[in-house]
């Protein structure tokens, strides 16, 4: 076995976005395309000689080819242990709990998430650090600088790695281990949740759906809800990770998980459904007759999280992403305790986590997740859901009413316009920051511009700047739209636009949600100009 330094030039596209740096699977098979990512993630850090390398992925078309590159060349930069998940398999949060478990130097996770897989879809490469929780962003912003100057890469000649058996072998002076990627995970949940209580409320006949999507999330979802908890065999639907998802977006939201939708709605409908997406770490939420926004999720389960005994001993904090909805801001209040606001990224939360500043984090984009590790975490949620319901012998409809009644509707909705010109997004975003400060004082309808602005954040820890995070357009009474760019697409630009309506105790609390929020879609309009940028007249997505 040989180190061999292999001389490359630079693309001028790895630029990390939300998440890791996601393409289209033929822009990664080009020849050194992986390569000179990874080594410049390795290049961007420093310190690891000899140290352990979590390495791990969505089992999506091309993670084992990656994984084998990324286990050679971590072993010719000098890792000393490499531990890689059986079949090359690990969800996002088991990789972020590994890495925590055996205090690696962090973690190589290979995946885009929820976007598609197959040949000629999505592929994606992201590092996380020591703490578990993905990169921050001077090192992203490392990583990108390195691979505009990148000439040479180094790999070891080496023979593929058996990664379909648990065991150890070498690669030059590196321990490969290949490991069970669900065991120690399950282990965790069985520490954090009444397991016990969860398997009465199922043996009593609580009946579960949980949709896999044919993505990561299967093995785990077997093992805890079917193995452990005792769920009937067929609770976890499309239970096996494939290549290309089946052909379908493992997005777990109302478009890509309608058929587990329309069966909740159903009058034979179980208790609970629910859905993980690509890589394990989003969540979807739907109790008999009602889908619960991740917004709501995030808010329902801090006011209830200190009945699962992980979290008896309360919340130091909640922190959400400023799209996400002000529901969890109620809560924080309720208990007496911090709200953060953070940018659009989970590696944001990861400062108020290390610090014990917040104890549970969430994301309007079906993110939420704890202290537990520092990703978010779908099979989590689900299982604070289920503990939850098994304390609180109500339905998730009941769960909702009384949250409600008790702080008020944060009424909310999603529009994705995908696939956009890229130059007319960038030109919708610029057009409204140039006329953020005239919108205070003006009026849309009866709706009252209290203030504007291009969300900026101030880390609280480190006391890091991220600047235009987003624009909010902020209405008198709670209401609120937000517009920013997607930064986890890999064709053209998706405008997202996040509105919300709140409505306070003692007001209309059971509308249909698009009844509540129309003026304020008119509103978006009004005041973006969506059609007259895109030509677009319609959403592609709601959410
Ligand atoms: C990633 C990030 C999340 C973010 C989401 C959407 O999720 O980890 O923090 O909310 O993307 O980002 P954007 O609106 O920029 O597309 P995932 O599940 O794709 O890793």
């Amino acid at each position: 076995m040989t180190i061999r330094e292999v001389a490359t030039t630079p693309f001028p596209d790895q630029k990390p976005g939300t998440s890791g740096l996601r393409k289209k699977v033929p822009v990664f098979q080009q020849p050194g395309y992986a390569e000179n990512f990874i080594q410049s993630i390795l290049d961007s850090l420093e310190g690891f000689a000899g140290r352990a390398l979590v390495i791990g992925g969505d089992g999506r078309y091309h993670n084992r080819a990656v994984i084998q590159t990324a286990i050679r060349m971590a072993a010719a930069n000098g890792f000393g242990t490499i531990l890689v998940g059986r079949g090359g398999i690990l969800s996002t949060p088991a990789a972020s709990h590994l890495i925590r478990l055996h205090g690696a130097f962090g973690g190589i996770i290979l995946s885009a998430s929820h976007n598609p897989g197959g040949p000629t879809e999505d592929f994606g490469i992201k590092y996380n650090i020591a703490n578990g929780g993905p990169a921050p962003e001077r090192i992203t912003d490392a990583i990108f600088a390195r691979s505009k100057t990148i000439d040479r890469y180094r790999i070891f000649d080496a023979p593929d790695v058996d990664l379909d058996r648990d065991g150890e072998t070498r690669v030059g002076d590196a321990v490969v281990r290949v490991i069970d990627p669900v065991a120690d995970y399950a282990t965790l949940m069985e520490q954090l949740f009444d397991f016990p209580a969860i398997r009465e409320l199922i043996g009593s006949g609580f009946r579960i759906a949980f949709d896999a999507m044919s993505a990561v999330t299967g093995p785990y979802a077997i093992e805890i809800l079917e193995h452990r908890l005792g769920a009937p065999k067929g609770t976890v639907r499309n239970g096996t990770p494939l290549p290309d998802f089946g052909g379908h977006h493992p997005d777990p939201n109302l478009v890509h998980a309608r058929a587990l939708y329309d069966e909740m709605m159903g009058s034979d409908a179980p208790d609970f459904g629910a859905a993980s997406d690509g890589d394990g770490d989003r969540n979807l939420i739907i109790g008999k007759g009602i889908f619960v926004t991740p917004s709501d999720s995030l808010a329902m389960l801090a006011a209830n999280a200190h009945l699962a005994p992980g979290y008896a001993r309360g919340l130091a904090g909640i922190a959400r992403s400023m799209p996400t909805s002000a529901a969890a801001d109620r809560v924080a209040e309720a208990l007496g305790i911090p709200l953060f606001e953070t940018p659009t990224g989970w590696k944001f939360f990861g400062n108020l986590l290390d610090a014990g500043q917040a104890t549970i984090c969430g994301e309007e984009s079906a993110g939420t997740g704890s202290d537990h590790v520092r990703e978010k975490d779908g099979l989590w949620a689900v299982l604070l859901w289920l503990n939850i319901l098994a304390a609180r012998r109500q339905s998730v409809q009941a769960i909702a009413t009384e949250h409600w009644a008790r702080f008020g509707r944060n009424y909310y909705a999603r529009h994705d316009y995908e696939g956009v010109d890229t130059a007319a997004g960038d030109a919708l975003i610029a057009d409204l920051r140039g006329r953020l400060a005239g919108l205070p004082g003006t009026t849309i309808g009866a709706l009252r511009i209290e203030a504007a602005d291009d969300f900026a954040y101030h880390d609280p820890i480190d006391g890091t700047q991220s600047h235009g995070q987003g624009i909010r357009i902020l209405f008198e009474g709670g209401s609120r739209i937000v517009f920013r760019l997607s930064g986890t697409g890999t064709s053209g630009a998706t405008i997202r636009v996040y509105i919300e309506r709140y409505e306070p105790v003692g007001g209309n609390l059971g509308r249909a949600t698009g009844d509540a929020i129309a003026d304020l879609i008119v509103a978006a309009e009004t005041i973006a100009g969506i059609a007259r940028h895109t030509g677009r007249t319609a959403p592609d997505v709601i959410t």
